[in-house]
């Protein structure tokens, strides 16, 4: 009988030992269970709670990305607290420090600019709160965030040059309507636009100024452009659809045919980008993807788990024109 006794325990500390996640250790021939070890007790989406810092609502782009990110949160079940910066930096601070005084799993922020996050993310790091970009990157050490979800800028900026190229066959003088001044999107389009026209002499940038990726300054600056250079000016570089939106209704006021006097590129490819395609007023919209929502939370779900990621995850983007606008028009989210 006792033989028949010690093989059951040894039969059940055997089942004990291949039970998932718990390590039970023999003691002095009895199992002792131990609580599974910080790795293995991964949390769940519904047990995650995620501090977001968005910029603001300065452009279509911006109220499609915010709400591909409370859309994935509320299907998935995590718990946000989302604050909207206004596109001022100290809005942002604030709202990543009261994250960190509500001690949350994990921190998303669009950085609105590059430069200044240093100390506050230096906090984060202390209070061992990851942080995940989103959108737009911090000129910060890379061991202040965990990864960066968000788009190549500069590669944007130069499918804009090449497009700009082949509309003007090479020859012509381009004014430009730059993002927010010191944003990642704004200093990147910039440099990679230029890194392609360099190679066309007969290329020339005759103005460059901050449309703020809104609709009334896009409108405001390229008013200023039209009343110094008028009809000299043969094509826009908008940093965004909205201030080429703003662009066009400037060109139209001033009696010239956007599209068509003044050829426009842009960046973002929003619906209404589609639509001014559509009605021959815009030449090309790059695709700028804000719909990052899932993406950012399956990032934060393995970072909150320890799970390695990689630091920079490139958003898939492509290029539309006039042509195939009206039947891409009705599947755009954004
Ligand atoms: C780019 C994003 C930019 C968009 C603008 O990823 O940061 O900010 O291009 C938006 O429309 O305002
Ligand atoms: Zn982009």
């Amino acid at each position: 009988m006792r033989a028949i006794m010690k093989g059951m325990s040894l039969f059940f500390i055997v089942l004990i030992l291949m039970l998932p996640g718990c390590q039970a250790k023999l003691e002095g021939g009895t199992a002792v269970s131990t609580p599974p070890t910080a790795e293995e007790s991964t949390i769940t989406y519904e047990e995650l709670v995620v501090g977001y810092s968005q910029i603001g609502a300065e452009s279509e782009w911006r109220t499609g990305n915010t709400a591909s990110i409370k859309e994935a949160a509320e299907s998935l079940g995590v718990e946000l607290i989302f604050s909207d910066g206004q596109q001022k930096q100290e809005n942002q601070i604030k709202a990543i420090r009261t994250f960190i005084a509500q001690q949350v799993d994990l921190i998303g922020v669009s950085p609105v600019v590059e430069t200044g996050w240093d100390s506050v993310f230096q906090e984060a790091k202390e209070a061992g709160i990851p942080i995940i970009l989103v959108d737009r990157r911090a000129a910060v050490d890379e061991n202040l965030y965990t990864s960066y979800l968000g788009s190549d800028f500069t590669e944007e900026g130069r499918n804009a040059a090449r497009v700009m190229v082949d509309l003007l066959d090479g020859e012509g003088k381009i004014v430009e309507l730059v993002g927010t001044v010191g944003s990642a999107p704004a200093i990147d389009r910039y440099a990679g636009f230029r890194e392609v026209i360099k190679e066309y002499p007969d290329l020339e940038i005759i103005a460059s100024e901050s449309g703020d990726f809104t609709r009334a300054k896009g409108e405001e600056v390229m008013g200023d452009f039209l009343q110094l250079y008028g009809d000299k000016i043969d094509a826009v570089y908008a940093h965004n659809d909205d201030m080429a939106i703003g662009a066009i209704k400037a060109i139209e006021a001033y009696g010239l045919k956007p599209g068509e006097d003044i050829k426009i590129v842009s960046i973002d490819a929003i619906r209404d980008a589609f639509q001014a395609m559509i009605d021959g007023k815009l030449n090309a919209t790059i695709e700028c993807n804000p719909l990052l929502g899932p993406q950012f939370f399956d990032l934060a779900l393995k970072v909150a788990n320890g799970e390695s990621v990689p630091k920079w995850i490139p958003s898939e983007e492509k290029i539309y024109f006039p042509d195939d606008a009206a039947e891409v028009l009705p599947s755009r989210k954004y």
